[in-house]
Protein backbone atom coordinates (compact mmCIF):
# COMPACT_ATOMS: atom_id res chain seq x y z
CA UNK A 1 0.00 0.00 0.00
CA UNK A 2 1.40 3.28 -1.14
CA UNK A 3 1.28 6.34 1.50
CA UNK A 4 -1.07 8.92 0.03
CA UNK A 5 0.29 12.41 -1.04
CA UNK A 6 3.91 11.19 -2.56
CA UNK A 7 5.31 10.43 -5.97
CA UNK A 8 8.03 8.40 -4.73
CA UNK A 9 7.97 5.46 -2.13
CA UNK A 10 11.27 4.64 -1.21
CA UNK A 11 11.05 1.10 -0.23
CA UNK A 12 14.43 0.31 0.94
CA UNK A 13 17.03 1.38 3.52
CA UNK A 14 19.58 1.92 1.76
CA UNK A 15 18.19 5.09 0.22
CA UNK A 16 20.60 7.53 1.95
CA UNK A 17 21.31 11.02 1.54
CA UNK A 18 23.25 11.89 -1.39
CA UNK A 19 26.43 13.41 0.87
CA UNK A 20 26.86 9.87 2.65
CA UNK A 21 29.79 9.44 2.41
CA UNK A 22 32.05 6.64 5.43
CA UNK A 23 33.07 8.39 8.94
CA UNK A 24 36.45 9.33 8.66
CA UNK A 25 39.57 9.99 11.04
CA UNK A 26 41.72 12.61 9.96
CA UNK A 27 45.14 12.82 10.37
CA UNK A 28 44.37 16.11 11.39
CA UNK A 29 41.93 15.19 14.54
CA UNK A 30 43.00 11.67 15.01
CA UNK A 31 43.49 10.86 19.10
CA UNK A 32 42.99 14.74 19.96
CA UNK A 33 41.13 14.95 22.96
CA UNK A 34 38.50 17.48 23.27
CA UNK A 35 40.00 21.08 21.98
CA UNK A 36 39.53 23.74 24.66
CA UNK A 37 36.54 25.76 23.86
CA UNK A 38 37.25 29.10 21.91
CA UNK A 39 34.46 31.48 23.22
CA UNK A 40 33.28 34.18 20.56
CA UNK A 41 32.58 37.16 22.27
CA UNK A 42 30.70 38.86 19.84
CA UNK A 43 28.23 35.96 19.71
CA UNK A 44 27.99 36.30 23.28
CA UNK A 45 27.59 39.74 23.31
CA UNK A 46 24.95 39.25 20.64
CA UNK A 47 22.78 36.83 22.67
CA UNK A 48 22.80 38.88 25.85
CA UNK A 49 21.73 41.93 23.84
CA UNK A 50 18.58 39.67 22.04
CA UNK A 51 17.57 37.92 25.01
CA UNK A 52 17.60 41.59 27.16
CA UNK A 53 15.86 42.99 24.12
CA UNK A 54 12.95 40.13 24.16
CA UNK A 55 12.44 40.70 27.93
CA UNK A 56 11.25 44.33 26.68
CA UNK A 57 9.21 42.79 23.77
CA UNK A 58 7.50 40.28 26.81
CA UNK A 59 6.82 43.69 28.73
CA UNK A 60 5.45 45.76 25.47
CA UNK A 61 3.16 42.36 24.43
CA UNK A 62 -0.04 43.14 25.95
CA UNK A 63 0.13 46.56 25.40
CA UNK A 64 0.50 46.17 21.57
CA UNK A 65 -2.43 46.65 18.55
CA UNK A 66 -4.34 43.26 18.35
CA UNK A 67 -3.18 43.24 14.37
CA UNK A 68 0.40 43.21 15.86
CA UNK A 69 -0.42 40.05 18.00
CA UNK A 70 -1.78 38.73 14.51
CA UNK A 71 1.33 40.03 12.68
CA UNK A 72 3.71 38.11 15.41
CA UNK A 73 1.87 35.00 14.47
CA UNK A 74 1.81 35.23 10.66
CA UNK A 75 5.25 35.72 10.96
CA UNK A 76 5.86 33.01 13.45
CA UNK A 77 4.33 30.80 10.52
CA UNK A 78 6.62 32.11 7.88
CA UNK A 79 9.71 32.54 9.86
CA UNK A 80 9.28 28.63 10.75
CA UNK A 81 7.98 27.11 7.37
CA UNK A 82 11.19 29.02 6.19
CA UNK A 83 12.89 26.61 8.39
CA UNK A 84 10.96 23.56 8.27
CA UNK A 85 10.06 23.28 4.49
CA UNK A 86 12.40 25.44 3.37
CA UNK A 87 16.28 24.86 4.92
CA UNK A 88 15.37 21.61 6.41
CA UNK A 89 13.25 19.51 4.12
CA UNK A 90 13.60 21.08 0.94
CA UNK A 91 17.62 21.96 0.54
CA UNK A 92 19.15 20.07 3.28
CA UNK A 93 17.82 17.01 2.27
CA UNK A 94 16.06 17.10 -0.56
CA UNK A 95 12.92 15.09 0.16
CA UNK A 96 11.14 17.08 -2.48
CA UNK A 97 11.13 19.53 -5.77
CA UNK A 98 10.21 23.15 -5.75
CA UNK A 99 9.85 25.55 -8.45
CA UNK A 100 11.80 29.10 -8.97
CA UNK A 101 8.52 30.77 -7.49
CA UNK A 102 8.02 28.79 -4.22
CA UNK A 103 12.09 28.73 -3.68
CA UNK A 104 12.56 32.30 -3.55
CA UNK A 105 9.18 32.44 -1.19
CA UNK A 106 10.86 29.56 1.02
CA UNK A 107 14.33 31.43 0.65
CA UNK A 108 12.65 35.03 2.01
CA UNK A 109 11.05 32.51 4.67
CA UNK A 110 14.48 31.47 5.51
CA UNK A 111 15.86 34.86 5.64
CA UNK A 112 13.30 36.18 7.93
CA UNK A 113 14.55 33.19 10.53
CA UNK A 114 17.87 34.83 10.84
CA UNK A 115 20.06 31.11 11.13
CA UNK A 116 22.59 31.81 8.90
CA UNK A 117 22.14 31.24 5.04
CA UNK A 118 20.42 28.48 3.36
CA UNK A 119 24.19 27.09 2.54
CA UNK A 120 25.55 27.31 5.95
CA UNK A 121 22.22 25.96 7.54
CA UNK A 122 22.28 22.85 5.10
CA UNK A 123 25.96 21.71 5.38
CA UNK A 124 26.11 21.80 9.25
CA UNK A 125 22.38 20.08 8.87
CA UNK A 126 23.89 17.45 6.40
CA UNK A 127 27.08 17.25 9.11
CA UNK A 128 24.34 16.88 11.99
CA UNK A 129 22.96 14.05 10.32
CA UNK A 130 25.76 12.06 8.79
CA UNK A 131 28.17 12.13 11.75
CA UNK A 132 24.92 12.62 14.60
CA UNK A 133 26.94 12.77 17.89
CA UNK A 134 29.93 12.70 17.11
CA UNK A 135 32.97 15.40 17.05
CA UNK A 136 31.89 16.17 13.50
CA UNK A 137 28.47 17.07 14.22
CA UNK A 138 28.03 20.91 15.17
CA UNK A 139 25.84 20.40 17.84
CA UNK A 140 26.77 16.77 19.08
CA UNK A 141 23.87 16.52 21.74
CA UNK A 142 26.83 14.40 23.76
CA UNK A 143 28.39 17.61 24.63
CA UNK A 144 25.22 18.28 26.91
CA UNK A 145 21.88 20.04 26.96
CA UNK A 146 23.09 23.54 26.46
CA UNK A 147 25.91 23.22 23.95
CA UNK A 148 23.39 21.37 21.93
CA UNK A 149 20.82 24.35 22.39
CA UNK A 150 22.73 27.07 21.60
CA UNK A 151 26.24 26.86 23.26
CA UNK A 152 27.57 25.46 19.85
CA UNK A 153 27.14 28.84 18.37
CA UNK A 154 28.83 30.80 20.77
CA UNK A 155 32.16 29.08 20.58
CA UNK A 156 34.57 27.99 17.30
CA UNK A 157 33.66 24.84 15.94
CA UNK A 158 35.29 21.52 16.53
CA UNK A 159 37.83 20.71 14.14
CA UNK A 160 36.64 17.40 13.05
CA UNK A 161 32.78 19.84 12.18
CA UNK A 162 35.42 20.90 9.60
CA UNK A 163 37.39 18.41 8.54
CA UNK A 164 34.88 15.97 7.51
CA UNK A 165 32.50 18.62 6.63
CA UNK A 166 34.36 19.36 3.97
CA UNK A 167 34.11 15.33 2.70
CA UNK A 168 30.56 16.47 2.18
CA UNK A 169 28.93 17.45 -1.24
CA UNK A 170 26.88 20.85 -1.56
CA UNK A 171 27.51 21.41 -5.38
CA UNK A 172 23.59 21.42 -5.39
CA UNK A 173 23.04 23.87 -3.25
CA UNK A 174 25.70 26.64 -4.48
CA UNK A 175 24.08 25.78 -8.17
CA UNK A 176 20.65 26.75 -6.71
CA UNK A 177 20.47 30.74 -7.70
CA UNK A 178 18.10 30.98 -5.14
CA UNK A 179 21.02 29.86 -2.38
CA UNK A 180 23.99 31.20 -4.14
CA UNK A 181 22.04 34.91 -4.29
CA UNK A 182 20.70 34.88 -0.74
CA UNK A 183 24.51 33.73 0.54
CA UNK A 184 25.98 36.58 -1.14
CA UNK A 185 23.87 39.08 0.40
CA UNK A 186 23.23 37.81 3.35
CA UNK A 187 24.18 40.33 5.91
CA UNK A 188 21.68 42.99 3.74
CA UNK A 189 18.57 40.54 3.67
CA UNK A 190 19.07 39.59 7.12
CA UNK A 191 18.94 42.66 9.04
CA UNK A 192 16.43 43.98 6.15
CA UNK A 193 13.90 40.48 6.38
CA UNK A 194 14.13 40.24 9.96
CA UNK A 195 14.20 43.43 11.73
CA UNK A 196 13.06 45.90 9.21
CA UNK A 197 10.04 43.91 7.28
CA UNK A 198 8.41 42.99 10.94
CA UNK A 199 9.11 46.72 12.34
CA UNK A 200 7.86 48.33 9.36
CA UNK A 201 4.18 47.07 8.23
CA UNK A 202 2.71 47.60 11.75
CA UNK A 203 4.47 51.22 11.72
CA UNK A 204 3.04 51.92 8.18
CA UNK A 205 -0.33 49.75 8.17
CA UNK A 206 -1.82 50.24 11.78
CA UNK A 207 -0.05 53.13 13.51
CA UNK A 208 2.19 50.94 15.62
CA UNK A 209 4.79 52.39 17.42
CA UNK A 210 8.46 51.60 15.50
CA UNK A 211 9.83 50.53 18.88
CA UNK A 212 7.10 48.19 19.90
CA UNK A 213 7.19 46.87 16.75
CA UNK A 214 10.54 46.23 16.60
CA UNK A 215 10.58 44.86 19.71
CA UNK A 216 7.98 42.47 19.79
CA UNK A 217 7.52 41.30 15.72
CA UNK A 218 11.50 41.27 15.27
CA UNK A 219 13.00 40.49 18.79
CA UNK A 220 10.84 38.64 20.44
CA UNK A 221 9.01 36.47 17.21
CA UNK A 222 12.95 35.64 16.58
CA UNK A 223 13.89 34.93 19.90
CA UNK A 224 10.78 32.36 20.47
CA UNK A 225 11.36 31.06 16.63
CA UNK A 226 15.33 30.23 17.93
CA UNK A 227 14.58 28.67 21.33
CA UNK A 228 11.74 26.42 19.19
CA UNK A 229 14.07 25.34 16.74
CA UNK A 230 17.14 24.49 18.80
CA UNK A 231 14.92 22.49 21.13
CA UNK A 232 14.41 19.92 18.24
CA UNK A 233 18.66 19.70 18.95
CA UNK A 234 18.31 19.45 22.21
CA UNK A 235 14.93 18.73 24.11
CA UNK A 236 14.43 15.82 20.96
CA UNK A 237 17.86 14.61 21.43
CA UNK A 238 17.02 13.37 24.96
CA UNK A 239 13.48 13.36 26.27
CA UNK A 240 11.07 11.01 24.21
CA UNK A 241 10.12 7.77 22.64
CA UNK A 242 12.37 5.69 20.34
CA UNK A 243 9.77 3.46 17.90
CA UNK A 244 11.69 3.51 15.69
CA UNK A 245 15.14 2.77 16.52
CA UNK A 246 16.29 2.54 20.12
CA UNK A 247 20.14 2.50 19.42
CA UNK A 248 19.95 6.33 18.85
CA UNK A 249 19.92 8.99 21.03
CA UNK A 250 16.91 10.91 18.91
CA UNK A 251 13.49 11.17 20.30
CA UNK A 252 9.87 11.73 19.21
CA UNK A 253 8.98 14.40 21.58
CA UNK A 254 5.38 15.98 20.83
CA UNK A 255 5.69 19.46 22.90
CA UNK A 256 8.47 20.22 20.43
CA UNK A 257 6.36 19.08 17.12
CA UNK A 258 4.03 21.28 18.33
CA UNK A 259 6.37 24.57 18.25
CA UNK A 260 8.38 23.07 15.35
CA UNK A 261 4.88 22.98 13.21
CA UNK A 262 5.83 19.24 12.36
CA UNK A 263 9.51 18.94 13.51
CA UNK A 264 9.59 16.67 16.83
CA UNK A 265 9.42 13.74 15.48
CA UNK A 266 13.06 13.37 15.65
CA UNK A 267 13.59 9.55 16.16
CA UNK A 268 11.92 8.72 12.90
CA UNK A 269 13.49 11.83 10.84
CA UNK A 270 17.13 10.40 11.76
CA UNK A 271 16.11 6.98 10.47
CA UNK A 272 14.23 8.01 7.36
CA UNK A 273 16.04 11.44 6.48
CA UNK A 274 14.36 11.68 3.35
CA UNK A 275 10.91 11.41 4.35
CA UNK A 276 9.34 14.94 2.95
CA UNK A 277 6.88 14.67 6.21
CA UNK A 278 9.77 13.60 8.68
CA UNK A 279 7.35 11.20 10.36
CA UNK A 280 5.40 8.26 9.84
CA UNK A 281 2.20 10.00 9.55
CA UNK A 282 1.56 12.72 7.04
CA UNK A 283 -0.53 15.16 8.46
CA UNK A 284 -0.94 14.44 12.04
CA UNK A 285 0.29 17.32 13.78
CA UNK A 286 2.19 18.27 10.63
CA UNK A 287 1.30 22.12 9.60
CA UNK A 288 4.85 21.89 7.42
CA UNK A 289 3.26 18.63 5.64
CA UNK A 290 -0.29 19.99 4.99
CA UNK A 291 1.82 23.39 3.28
CA UNK A 292 3.33 21.04 1.16
CA UNK A 293 0.89 19.29 0.04
CA UNK A 294 -0.81 22.39 -0.51
CA UNK A 295 2.31 23.54 -3.07
CA UNK A 296 2.00 20.39 -4.29
CA UNK A 297 -1.92 20.43 -5.45
CA UNK A 298 -0.92 23.51 -7.44
CA UNK A 299 1.59 22.58 -8.98
CA UNK A 300 4.89 24.14 -7.54
CA UNK A 301 6.21 21.37 -5.82
CA UNK A 302 6.94 17.91 -6.92
CA UNK A 303 8.67 13.94 -6.17
CA UNK A 304 8.09 14.02 -3.25
CA UNK A 305 9.43 11.13 -0.90
CA UNK A 306 7.73 9.18 1.79
CA UNK A 307 8.74 5.81 3.16
CA UNK A 308 6.78 2.83 2.33
CA UNK A 309 4.27 1.60 5.54
CA UNK A 310 6.39 -1.89 4.75
CA UNK A 311 9.55 -0.79 5.43
CA UNK A 312 8.57 1.44 8.46
CA UNK A 313 6.76 -1.28 9.95
CA UNK A 314 9.65 -3.89 9.18
CA UNK A 315 12.03 -1.17 10.69
CA UNK A 316 10.15 -0.38 14.04
CA UNK A 317 10.21 -4.43 14.50
CA UNK A 318 13.33 -4.74 13.97
CA UNK A 319 14.90 -1.68 15.93
CA UNK A 320 12.32 -0.12 17.94
CA UNK A 321 11.73 0.28 21.29
CA UNK A 322 7.98 -0.88 21.29
CA UNK A 323 6.42 2.18 21.97
CA UNK A 324 3.57 3.13 19.39
CA UNK A 325 5.17 6.21 17.08
CA UNK A 326 3.09 9.23 17.48
CA UNK A 327 5.22 11.71 18.90
CA UNK A 328 4.07 11.20 22.43
CA UNK A 329 5.82 10.50 25.86
CA UNK A 330 6.00 6.63 26.02
CA UNK A 331 2.43 4.06 25.41
CA UNK A 332 3.00 0.62 24.86
CA UNK A 333 1.54 -1.17 21.44
C1 LIG B 1 21.00 29.25 14.25
C2 LIG B 1 21.11 27.98 13.50
O1 LIG B 1 20.28 29.41 15.17
C3 LIG B 1 20.16 26.97 14.06
C4 LIG B 1 20.24 25.70 13.30
C5 LIG B 1 19.41 24.67 13.96
C6 LIG B 1 19.33 23.41 13.21
C7 LIG B 1 18.20 22.58 13.74
C8 LIG B 1 17.97 21.38 12.95
C9 LIG B 1 16.72 20.69 13.34
C10 LIG B 1 15.88 20.26 12.17
C11 LIG B 1 14.54 20.97 11.94
C12 LIG B 1 14.26 22.18 12.62
C13 LIG B 1 12.88 22.73 12.62
C14 LIG B 1 12.71 23.96 13.26
C15 LIG B 1 11.42 24.63 13.35
C16 LIG B 1 11.32 25.98 13.65
C17 LIG B 1 10.13 26.54 14.19
C18 LIG B 1 10.14 28.02 14.48
N1 LIG B 1 30.89 21.64 6.81
O2 LIG B 1 31.01 28.42 11.01
P1 LIG B 1 32.39 28.95 10.85
C19 LIG B 1 34.21 25.52 7.36
S1 LIG B 1 22.00 30.55 13.69
C20 LIG B 1 31.92 22.03 6.03
O3 LIG B 1 32.55 30.44 10.81
P2 LIG B 1 33.94 28.95 13.30
C21 LIG B 1 33.82 26.39 6.17
O4 LIG B 1 34.92 26.45 5.27
C22 LIG B 1 21.63 31.87 14.75
N2 LIG B 1 32.71 23.08 6.30
O5 LIG B 1 33.32 28.29 11.98
C23 LIG B 1 33.57 27.73 6.82
O6 LIG B 1 33.73 28.82 5.95
P3 LIG B 1 32.56 29.23 4.92
C24 LIG B 1 22.20 33.16 14.25
C25 LIG B 1 32.43 23.78 7.40
O7 LIG B 1 34.93 29.98 12.96
C26 LIG B 1 34.67 27.75 7.88
O8 LIG B 1 34.78 26.39 8.33
N3 LIG B 1 23.57 33.06 13.84
C27 LIG B 1 31.36 23.45 8.24
O9 LIG B 1 34.38 27.82 14.15
C28 LIG B 1 34.34 28.66 9.05
O10 LIG B 1 33.02 28.32 9.53
C29 LIG B 1 24.59 33.10 14.70
O11 LIG B 1 24.42 33.22 15.88
C30 LIG B 1 30.57 22.32 7.91
N4 LIG B 1 29.52 21.92 8.67
O12 LIG B 1 32.69 29.72 13.96
C31 LIG B 1 25.97 32.97 14.07
N5 LIG B 1 31.31 24.34 9.24
O13 LIG B 1 31.25 29.25 5.65
C32 LIG B 1 26.45 31.66 14.44
C33 LIG B 1 32.32 25.19 9.02
O14 LIG B 1 32.97 30.56 4.41
N6 LIG B 1 27.66 31.22 13.83
N7 LIG B 1 33.02 24.86 7.92
O15 LIG B 1 32.54 28.15 3.87
C34 LIG B 1 28.92 31.66 14.01
O16 LIG B 1 29.17 32.77 14.45
C35 LIG B 1 30.01 30.68 13.71
O17 LIG B 1 29.54 29.68 12.84
C36 LIG B 1 30.58 30.00 15.00
C37 LIG B 1 31.67 29.02 14.60
C38 LIG B 1 31.15 31.03 15.94
C39 LIG B 1 29.46 29.20 15.71
ZN1 LIG C 1 17.20 16.62 9.23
Amino acid sequence: MAPRNAEIVCTTDDDEIKNEVEPVVTAETHGQKLPPMRIVWRNVIWMVWLHSACIIGLYLFPFAHPLTWLWCVALYMMNALGITAGAHRLWAHRSYKAKLPTRILLAFFQTLAFQNDIVEWSRDHRAHHKYSETDGDPHNAKRGFFFAHMGWLLVRKHPDVKAKGRLLDVSDLIADPVCSFQRRYYVWLVFATCFGFPTLVPWYFWGESAWTAFHIAGVLRYTIALHVTWCVNSVAHMWGNKPYDQNINPVENFFVAFGAIGEGYHNYHHVFPHDYTTSEFNWKFNPTSIFIDFLAAIGQVTDRKKMSYDMVFRRKQRTGDGTAGFGHLTWKK
